[in-house]
């Protein structure tokens, strides 16, 4: 049942490269001309300089620059973007909000922020209808193609993302409903193709309320959306996001909801949900074509998101999906706002959709206890729809879990983020930044771990353990910016090496080491002392401090004390 340790999919794969999968990948330069007109304020008026908007062009031409230097782009069937129709539009939007985003990129600045703050989270500039017309258009264009057979499968790289827009309403950065246009269209205006069931993923970290509400009654359209839900109160917020919203009429039980209780859920969250509510109800649904709402916003590093899912996470997900509907699957870009993230997720799921490598790999963590607890209560709120789901969990798959550990955060997180500019990067990617191999680790005197240890034949316990003099850091506060504060802080001491001890529970061990003979340098007292750099000492006043140990003013003083001390 349970496949935390290895991928069991590849039954989908294609065994030689004669049956090459035909990849369709949309991009449009225009869409980029949609873009927040605060952020060239910062040229007006320096004074009023804000942080850009998360939603901003280089986001799509950070994904398409990765997909060409890398050689996955030219694998593909590229295309054009293409405007949608308005009678397309009139599917799932109302003509007045038709007329709204169609008109508003031909009047003044002034009407359009006027208009923009009517609406909750929504910026308008020239290039907004235009932008809006391809990205609708453009999933209709490779859903249209995906339907039909000309491709097996396909990405719409497009912005403005699309599932929170309602039937009369822009929200959420979103301006038309793009993959619920592209649904309707299928359904209701290619017969011809045969697409009667059509199963919506949604895997932003936002609930897709938009695409919820368009098909809140159509039996014909499985929504399936898992988001951060925090009890309502992460965005959009309300209760439209609950796991009891399953639908209504004839719609009923073809709305399903995974809601999470808080941050930080990962590749095991996801991939328990995958394996115990949304690949059996596929199953058993039988979509003829699957889109998915495809936003990286629960990727690792996202600054929005505060989740933690993988590229490696985003194509078993994927992969998982591709044994259904003959592997007719559209993706379109919804939200995803780090673009080193959302340009690797990509990357991932593009090399899924072409099929030419097995997706191989291992899942160290376990699902959190509050995710059993979600999958229980979707479970117990669809069991009279779905017979796969009236089973009960077996209590050795349930029993695989992580304690959640509520991270108590300091007043204010900005305050003390000396790296601004690092902070949405990457995490993984910083850490193997500043990793190096364990082999490095020379210990040659005493009686302790011999020099080049494997990392292979031991684990990091079992090698430190034999040693006398222990360094440790407790880690619980260690949020990216401060974690690279001490690295950096270190490096520019005395402690040049951070070692990679192994990963255990999904998190990586690091510790820092110096060499014996800086040591023996910093006690011969040759060695000028230097004090540490004023965000190295203030991370350090903040950890005493938040160790409740010492108040700010001792643990200043003591820092400054400390600098001026001999060893
Ligand atoms: N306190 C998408 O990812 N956040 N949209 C507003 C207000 C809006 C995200 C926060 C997030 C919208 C497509
Ligand atoms: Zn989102």
């Amino acid at each position: 049942m349970a496949s935390y340790g290895f991928n069991d999919q590849y039954s989908s794969m294609a065994s030689d490269s004669s049956e090459r999968r035909r990849v369709g990948l949309i991009y449009d330069e225009r869409m980029c001309l949609h873009s927040d007109p605060n952020d060239l304020l910062p040229l007006v008026k320096p004074d009023k300089a804000r942080e850009p908007h998360p939603e901003c062009p280089d986001r799509i031409r950070a994904i398409w620059n990765k997909l060409h230097s890398s050689g996955i782009a030219q694998r593909c069937v590229v295309m054009e973007g293409k405007e949608v129709e308005d009678k397309h539009i009139e599917l799932v939007h109302t003509k007045k909000h038709i007329n709204l985003i169609k008109n508003v990129s031909s009047t003044t600045n002034l009407r359009r922020e006027e208009l923009a703050n009517k609406y909750s989270s929504i910026y308008f500039n020239e290039g907004s209808t235009e932008a809006a017309y391809l990205a609708a258009g453009s999933v209709i264009e490779v859903a249209e193609k995906v339907a039909e057979g000309e491709l097996d499968s396909a990405f719409a790289i497009v912005r403005p993302p699309g599932h929170h827009a309602e039937e009369n309403q822009p929200m959420g950065f979103c301006l038309y409903n793009n993959v619920a246009i592209a649904t309707r269209y299928l359904l209701d205006n290619r017969p011809d193709l045969g697409i009667k069931k059509i199963l919506i993923v949604d895997w932003d970290v936002h609930h897709g309320n938009g695409t919820q509400k368009m098909f809140w009654k159509d039996p014909r359209v499985l929504f399936f959306s898992v988001h951060r839900y925090d009890s309502g109160t992460f965005y959009p917020g309300g209760d439209d996001g609950s796991h009891v919203m399953t639908g209504d009429g004839l719609g009923k039980g073809y709305n399903i909801n995974v809601p999470w209780e808080h941050d930080r859920c990962g590749d095991a969250d996801y991939l328990a949900v995958w394996d115990h509510l949304l690949i059996p109800v596929a199953k058993e649904f039988g979509p003829d074509i699957i889109l998915i709402s495809a936003g990286f916003d629960a990727a690792i590093g996202d600054p929005l998101g505060g989740c933690r899912v993988s590229p490696y996470g985003y194509a078993v997900m994927l992969n998982k999906l591709l044994v259904f509907a003959r592997g007719k699957i559209v993706m379109a870009l919804e939200g995803g706002y780090n673009l080193d993230s959302i340009a690797n997720s990509v990357q991932a799921c593009i090399e899924v959709l072409l099929q030419q490598k097995p997706v191989i790999g291992t899942l160290e963590a376990y699902p959190f206890e509050s995710t059993w607890r979600v999958i229980q209560a979707v479970r117990k709120e669809l069991s009279s729809f779905w017979k796969t789901l009236a089973e009960r969990l077996p209590e050795k798959v349930t029993s695989m879990r992580t304690p959640f550990i509520q991270v108590v955060s300091s007043d204010s997180e900005d305050e003390y983020d000396n790296f601004p500019n690092r902070v949405s990067q990457d995490l993984e990617k910083d850490i193997d930044n500043v990793i190096q191999p364990f082999s490095d680790l020379k210990v040659n005197d005493g009686p302790g771990i011999t020099s080049q240890a494997s990392i292979i034949s031991h684990t990091w316990r079992a090698e430190l353990s034999k040693i006398d003099i222990w360094y440790a850091a407790f880690g619980s506060n260690m949020k990216l910016s401060r974690f690279l504060c001490y690295i950096a802080g270190g490096q520019n001491g005395w402690y040049h090496n951070v070692l990679y001890l192994g990963k255990e529970n999904g998190i990586p061990i690091l510790t820092m080491t110096c060499q014996l003979s800086d040591v023996d340098y910093f006690k011969s007292g040759k060695a000028s002392m230097c004090k540490p750099s004023k965000e190295y000492a203030n991370t350090l006043i903040r950890g005493l401090v938040e160790g409740k140990q010492l108040t700010e003013e001792e643990a200043t003083s003591y820092i400054q004390q400390a600098t001026n001390r001999p060893l």
